[in-house]
């Protein structure tokens, strides 16, 4: 049965009139964009209400195996356009509402970005949730629900600082309570062994006890009436805690420390890079964790009386490490709360997790120190020791006494620190374990996990990372969603990505080009307004709008990038007037946040801030080049910024990014790249052409270049060797020039920037000595090629062409067949 709301014009006009008067209570008379927005997104919350309940019910009846994705960050965004754009019902919406005399758009801009989490890996969790929606998966999202998200980013006098994301201030109209759906969580105390029903078992008496209460977010798939559910966890004073001080009396202590409970899911963690054994945060690890086991168990107790079948009706995902106590929690329930026999528990355990790493190096992996895990979750260390005390009884017997690779592959660390290895933990305890790309995956092979590599080489796949085409294309860029729908003849490549090799044929069609560079001109427009109105520089349109947007880190280059703006000054600086008319005018836009604690991250802002400050003012320089910092770089600016890009720069240092995936968004929106070959950029060379690729659209002799991308730098292989020569002999002297700039203060702050001048002509760890003339000659490339719109226009297109196989959908179909072992299960309707 289809559901009870009705999706003609009048009808959502009546019902979004409801809601101004009833639920955000103004006056149907009388009520500004803010609250048409507040009452929009209400009407359109009662249609995901009834689907995700359709949904919810199918899947109970149909009973299939559910994957849970297990994730402590997703980065959302904005919901309002997604969710009517999936529902198949925006044009309506902006019917009823312009009949209301408002814009769909500027109702749209009213919304905050749900911002739970810091950069690649959340946002991948985002994009992976729409894909299970749209393809039908049975499937669940875990997460926390901070109250406040990541921080906003402000800059002032060129510099970072930091205030509070306090999201929820104005409601949250996607979200629905579930009051009812609670569950204790237990932190501290001891465990105690005792004798039930003759037989010795364990007791955890816990010292505190917290309630994580749902919050559930609908997701609606694209094409389908399926609509899956985020389950977000908050922090709750529990009943159970506490009473003791209430009944001796002192009562204003006992409800402040009761209040407490919220802190456990108040704030998320800004920092994407290091492990700093903090407490909270392991709380928060193990809060979430333990409701969601608590939630999933209860699920599967509904329609099922034992265990045996749990793992043909569980699959759990560990999205990196910060979930994978879940391993040990479950393990603690089987064991101490169902009473299941150790062995039988493990054999459940071992066939329900698959875990994806998202790190590169060793240092990045997550370790726990001992003292903090066994004074807040006391049980769950014994088991952790039991687990990995079996495991090295069992290694033993397959690679004897060799004790380097025991100590290595051990669970524990017995260092200063002794620590748990929760990578080590997570791979013993997971049927399956794989990297986000090609090169990812097979370092973890060869490098990280080598040692267990060579004993279970079946765990280890290779999952190449993707981003949904809906918010990247239809969301986002109506204009080229238009288009691109137009020239196929067919809305389908929305649900089927692979379908945009069709416009391969027409890649030198004249009418299309056209028609492409229309839809880029449309787009940059959009962004040049707001670059003007947050910035008040103004780009020319002309310009190729040339785009690094991602978290601040040294080895993802930004410094390089600068090094090169600053480059390419100079040596506008130094030419002649006719010299200058020949130049390629460029806007070179930079944007991501830095962790607060990042010192050398914050640096490098400040220092594109003072070069922009600089370059911005000189008239000499005038269109020719100018650079914006962009604040705040968040998922719904980069819904302005990517449709937006001529050409986006990806620099990591080859062998540092685990996949990255901003490279894809700007590829579907026809964008060409200049990137280092490291993660992802190495299967869109594969795919859609580039240097020494066999694959190949498009070739320019005269450039040296076979190309779709701008590639340059040393390549993973090389980076040892280069790292260990040093720096001395691979100065170049166009960087030794631009270095000087900075030391000798043409940018100001000449003693704050000396230390990262250092660091370049020091060790240069990151390479960006021996990758600078690389790097401009692959910039001067890209300056020719740009000059000839036709032929640039061409590679755009064969750009969007090509991306079919990085979209999210071919990613999570992956996950499915290959890790969860789940089919589709459809909502049997038209949606
Ligand atoms: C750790 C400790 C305490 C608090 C937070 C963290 C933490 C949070 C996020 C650590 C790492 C975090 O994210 C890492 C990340 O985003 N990795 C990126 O994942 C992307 C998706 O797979 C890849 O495309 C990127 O290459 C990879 O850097």
């Amino acid at each position: 049965m289809d559901g009870f709301l009705k999706n003609d014009p009048i009808s959502l006009q009546k019902d979004i009139l409801y809601h101004v008067e009833y639920t955000v209570a103004r006056s149907r008379f009388s009520f500004d964009d803010f609250e048409a927005y507040q009452a929009l997104a209400h009407s359109v919350r009662d249609r995901l209400i009834e689907r995700s309940h359709d949904t919810q019910l199918y899947f109970k009846r149909k009973d299939p195996k559910r994957a849970y994705f297990l994730s402590l960050e997703f980065l959302m965004g904005r919901s309002l356009s997604n969710s009517v754009i999936n529902l198949g019902i925006r044009d309506q919406y902006a019917d009823a509402l312009s009949q209301l005399g408002f814009e769909f758009e500027v109702l749209a801009e009213q919304e905050g970005d749900a911002a739970l989490g810091n950069g690649g890996l959340a946002r991948l969790s985002a994009c992976q949730m729409d894909s299970m929606a749209t393809l039908d998966y049975p499937a669940w999202g875990y997460g926390l629900r901070y109250q406040y998200g990541l921080f906003r980013q402000v800059i002032l006098d060129g510099f970072q600082h930091e205030q509070p994301d306090f999201w929820l201030n104005f409601g949250n109209p996607w979200e629905t309570e579930r009051v009812h759906v609670t569950y204790p969580v237990k932190f501290y105390g001891t465990v105690e062994e005792e004798i039930l029903n003759g037989q010795k078992c364990n007791a955890w008496n816990p010292g505190e006890v917290v309630e994580a209460v749902a919050y559930d977010n609908p997701i609606p798939g694209y094409g389908t009436r399926n609509t899956i559910t985020l389950r977000l966890w908050a922090g709750k004073p529990s009943d159970q805690r506490d009473m003791e001080a209430f009944n001796t009396g002192d009562y204003i202590n006992a409800v402040v420390s009761r209040q407490k409970a919220e802190n456990i899911s108040s704030v998320l963690y800004p920092d994407d890079r290091s492990y700093q054994g903090k407490e909270l945060r392991l709380k928060q690890q193990y809060f979430f964790v333990s409701a969601s086991m608590q939630d999933i168990i209860r699920r599967f107790k509904d329609a099922h009386s034992n265990f045996d079948e749990f793992p043909e009706k569980v699959a759990l995902q560990l999205n990196d490490t910060h979930p994978s106590l879940a391993i040990v929690e479950v393990m603690r329930v089987l064991v101490d709360e169902e009473h299941l026999d150790w062995n039988k528990a493990w054999d459940i355990v071992c066939k329900l997790f698959s875990f994806t790493i998202h790190a590169v190096i060793a240092e990045g992996l997550e370790k726990i120190p001992v003292d903090l895990l066994g004074s807040l979750l006391p049980r769950h260390l014994q088991i952790i020791y039991d687990i990995n005390f079996n495991f090295v009884e069992e290694l033993k017997k397959r690679i004897g006494l060799d004790y380097d690779r025991l100590s290595r592959m051990s669970i524990v660390e017995e260092a200063a620190v002794k620590s748990i290895r929760m990578a080590n933990l997570s791979v013993v305890c997971s049927h399956t374990v794989n990297g986000v790309s090609k090169v990812h995956s097979e370092l973890l092979r060869t490098k990280l996990f080598k040692d267990f590599y060579e004993l279970w080489p079946e765990k280890f796949q290779c999952k190449t990372n993707g981003v949904t085409q809906r918010r990247w294309i239809v969301v986002s860029n109506p204009s080229l969603c238009a288009l691109l729908s137009k020239w196929l003849g067919t809305e389908a490549w929305i649900r089927n990505v692979d379908l945009l090799t069709g416009l391969r044929e027409y890649a030198e069609d004249a009418d299309l080009q056209q028609e492409w560079m229309m839809v880029k001109k449309v787009n940059k427009m959009r962004l040049a307004e707001y670059i003007e109105a947050m910035s008040g520089v103004k780009v020319s349109l002309d310009a190729m709008f040339d785009v690094q947007t991602k978290r601040i880190h040294e080895y993802k280059r930004q410094l390089l990038n600068i090094l090169g703006i600053i480059h390419r000054y100079d040596c506008i600086k130094n030419m002649d007037k006719s010299q200058r008319s020949k130049v390629v005018p460029r806007v070179c836009i930079i944007g991501g946040k830095a962790a607060p604690g990042y010192e050398v991250a914050k640096k490098i802002i400040k220092l594109c801030n003072a070069v922009a400050e600089k370059i911005n003012n000189d008239t000499d320089v005038g269109d020719l080049l100018k650079l914006v910092f962009i604040p705040d770089y968040n998922v719904s600016l980069a819904e302005v910024v990517i449709p937006g890009a001529d050409l986006s720069q990806h620099l990591s240092t080859a062998g540092h990014e685990a996949s990255g995936t901003g490279s894809m968004k700007f590829l579907m929106n026809g964008c060409l790249l200049l990137a280092t070959e490291d993660g992802s950029t190495v299967e869109i060379i594969e795919e859609i052409g580039g240097r020494e690729s066999g694959k190949c659209y498009l070739r320019d002799n005269s450039l040296r270049i076979c190309f779709l991308q701008f590639l340059f730098g040393a390549k993973i292989h090389e980076v040892p060797e280069l790292r260990e020569k040093g720096p001395a002999h691979k100065l170049p002297l166009q960087c030794a020039r631009v270095l000087g700039l900075i030391r000798d203060g043409h940018f100001g702050f000449e003693d704050y920037f000396q230390s990262l001048c250092d660091s370049v002509e020091g060790d240069d760890f990151y390479l960006l000595c021996s990758d600078f003339g690389s790097y401009l000659e692959a910039q001067a490339a890209a300056d020719k090629a740009f000059a000839d719109p036709k032929k640039w226009t061409q590679m755009s297109i064969l750009s969007t062409a090509g991306s079919g196989r990085f979209s999210s959908d071919r990613t999570i179909r992956d996950y499915a067949e290959k890790s969860w072992g789940i089919e589709p299960c459809r909502f049997p309707s038209e949606f």
